[in-house]
C-alpha cells in the first residue's frame, strides 16, 4: 500500500511549515509546488526536510517542484498560494490578486486530481474557499477553509494564558467568517468542563474576544512584513488528519452551508466533522439572539467580499 500523497500549493512561510508537520507525522509524501521563480527554495526546503529525518526519523517523501505534473492524482491539496497580508492591509485588500491565483490553482487541480481533498488558506479565506469551489466544481465534500481552527485556537491559547490553566483543557469555537467580525462563542467555553465565564471576568472575557478577533492583525503588525504561519500551518494539518486518518475530529471550519445556521450558499465558520469521506457533517445547535444577530453580521461582511470574486 502506498503513502498517502499531500500536495502542498505554495511553498512559503505557512507551506514550509505545513511540509515540516505533515512529514513527523507521517501523514504521507508530500509535494510542494510554487511558481517557476521559487522553484529553487522549494527543492531547497524540501531537500533540507529530507536531510532533518534522519534526527527525527519519519518516513515520508518530500518533493518541490513548480511542474503540476507532478501533483497528479495527490489525496490531499492545502492551498497557500497568494500573498500574504502587509501592515495596513486588511484580509480584503488581497482579494485581487489571489483571485486570479486561485481561479488558475484550481483549474490545475480539477485537471490533476479530481477526487483529492481540498483545504484552501489563502486569503481572504471565506471568498478563496468559495472561488475554488465555483472554479474546480468540485462537490461540497471535498472543498473546505481554514479559519475556524485557527481562530478557536487562539482563544484558547488567550484563555489559558489568562487563567495559567492547561491549554490542552480548555476548549471553545469560534465561528462565522475569518475577519474581525468573527464570532467567539464564549458561553460554551470552558477549562476542563468548568465554564469560563465563571473562571475569567465578563471584563477580562470581552478584552480576550477582542484579541482574538484582531489576533491574525497583531501578527502582521509585529512581523511588519507576512503574517502568523506556526499556528495556521498546525490548524490545516489537524484538518488534513482528521480526513486522511478518519478521526471524524469536530473542527470549526469554513465549510458550505445549505441551511445550517439558516445560512445558505456560503462558506462560514461552523463546527464540522471532518472525516473519511471529507466534510461529513455540519453540527447545528441553537445560538442566543446575541449570537444569531453577530453571526448575521459576519455573514454579510462573507456576502459583500464573495460577491466581490464575481463568482
Ligand atoms: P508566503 O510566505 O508569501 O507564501 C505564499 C506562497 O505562494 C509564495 O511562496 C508564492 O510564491 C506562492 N504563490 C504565489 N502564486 C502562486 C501560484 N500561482 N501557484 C503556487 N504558488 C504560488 O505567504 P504565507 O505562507 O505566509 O501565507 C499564505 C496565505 O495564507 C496568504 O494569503 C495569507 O493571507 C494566508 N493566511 C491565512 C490564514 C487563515 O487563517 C485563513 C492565516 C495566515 C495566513
Amino acid at each position: 500500500m502506498s503513502r498517502p500523497k499531500i500536495s502542498l500549493i505554495g511553498g512559503g512561510q505557512i507551506g514550509g511549515n505545513l511540509a515540516l508537520l505533515a512529514a513527523q507525522k507521517e501523514l504521507g509524501d508530500v509535494v510542494i509546488f510554487d511558481i517557476p521563480k521559487a522553484e529553487g527554495m522549494v527543492k531547497g526546503k524540501a531537500l533540507d526536510l529530507m536531510q532533518l529525518r534522519p534526527h527525527d526519523g519519519y518516513d515520508a517523501d518530500i518533493t518541490g517542484t513548480s511542474d503540476w505534473n507532478d501533483v497528479k492524482d495527490s489525496d490531499v491539496f492545502i492551498i497557500t498560494a497568494g500573498i500574504p497580508r502587509k501592515p495596513g492591509m486588511d484580509r480584503e485588500d488581497l482579494l485581487g490578486i489571489n483571485l486570479s491565483i486561485m481561479k488558475d490553482v484550481a483549474s490545475n487541480i480539477k485537471e490533476q486530481a479530481p477526487n483529492s481533498f481540498v483545504i484552501v488558506i489563502s486569503n481572504p479565506l471565506d471568498a478563496m474557499v468559495y472561488a475554488f469551489y465555483k472554479v474546480s466544481g468540485f462537490s461540497k465534500n471535498k472543498v473546505v477553509g481554514m479559519a475556524g481552527a485557527l481562530d478557536s485556537g487562539r482563544f484558547r491559547a488567550f484563555i489559558a494564558m489568562e487563567t495559567g490553566l492547561s491549554v490542552q483543557d480548555v476548549t471553545c469555537m469560534v465561528l462565522g467568517g475569518h475577519g474581525d467580525t468573527m464570532v467567539p462563542i464564549t458561553r460554551l467555553a470552558t477549562v476542563g468542563g468548568v465554564p469560563v465565564t465563571s473562571l475569567i471576568s465578563a471584563e477580562r472575557l470581552a478584552e480576550i474576544e477582542k484579541r482574538t478577533r484582531f489576533a491574525g492583525g497583531e501578527i502582521v503588525k509585529l512581523f511588519g512584513n507576512g503574517s502568523a504561519f506556526y499556528a495556521p500551518a498546525q490548524s490545516a494539518i489537524e484538518m488534513a488528519e482528521s480526513y486522511l486518518r478518519d478521526k471524524k475530529r469536530v473542527i470549526p471550519c469554513a465549510s458550505l452551508c445549505e441551511g445550517e445556521f439558516g445560512i445558505d450558499g456560503y462558506f462560514i465558520g461552523v463546527p464540522t466533522v471532518i472525516g473519511s469521506d471529507g466534510v461529513e457533517k455540519i453540527l447545528e445547535f441553537e445560538l442566543t439572539d446575541h449570537e444569531k444577530t453577530e453571526l448575521n453580521n459576519t455573514l454579510e461582511v462573507v456576502k459583500k467580499t464573495v460577491k466581490e470574486t464575481g463568482l
